[in-house]
């Protein structure tokens, strides 16, 4: 318990419908996972359209506000939650820039997609998009409070 004595930080993660209609799943984790950081909840769900304009309701004046939350509920997502030591903005590091043609090589987008429209996965942007999105897409009872073996060599 003792790595857990302060909450660590925490961000929403999810694997939208490309990444996982492409296959891209494990090799998504493995990069978050390998990194160091702790995934705390997980679930494969369909979005309502409802609740997708919920989730991107920052962007609701764009031009592509409509496309993004049809695209976002037209198959199953990966809704996670990872725990640590700067998760929020490293997590946005590992993901890269949005627009794929963009993003760094050694980045999820820069290493997996191509164009913006189908950048396969979402990071929170910040400490409180993260709060929000978490409880958007997670009930507190989902998210779990282990210890891992792990923690002690990783910090
Ligand atoms: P995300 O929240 O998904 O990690 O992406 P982001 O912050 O890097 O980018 P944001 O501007 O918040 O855009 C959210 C998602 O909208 C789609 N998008 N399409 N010009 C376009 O067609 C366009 N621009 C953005 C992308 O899927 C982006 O991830």
């Amino acid at each position: 318990q003792e790595a857990n004595a302060i909450q660590m930080e925490r961000t929403f993660i999810a694997i939208k419908p490309d990444g996982v209609q492409r296959g891209l799943i494990s090799e998504i984790i493995a990069r978050f996972e390998c990194k160091g950081f702790k995934l705390v909840a997980i679930k494969l769900v369909v979005p309502s359209k409802s609740f997708a304009q919920k989730h991107y309701h920052d962007l609701k004046e764009r031009p592509f506000f409509n496309g993004l939350c049809n695209f976002l509920s037209s198959g199953p997502v990966l809704a996670m939650v990872w725990e640590g030591e700067g998760v929020i903005r490293y997590g946005r590091k590992l993901i890269g820039a949005t627009d794929p043609s963009k993003s760094e090589p050694g980045t999820i987008r820069g290493d997996l997609a191509i164009v913006v429209g189908r950048n396969i996965i979402h990071g929170s942007d910040g400490p409180e998009t993260a709060k929000d999105e978490i409880s958007l897409w997670f009930k507190p009872e989902e998210l779990s409070n282990y210890t891992s073996n792990q923690e002690k060599w990783v910090y």
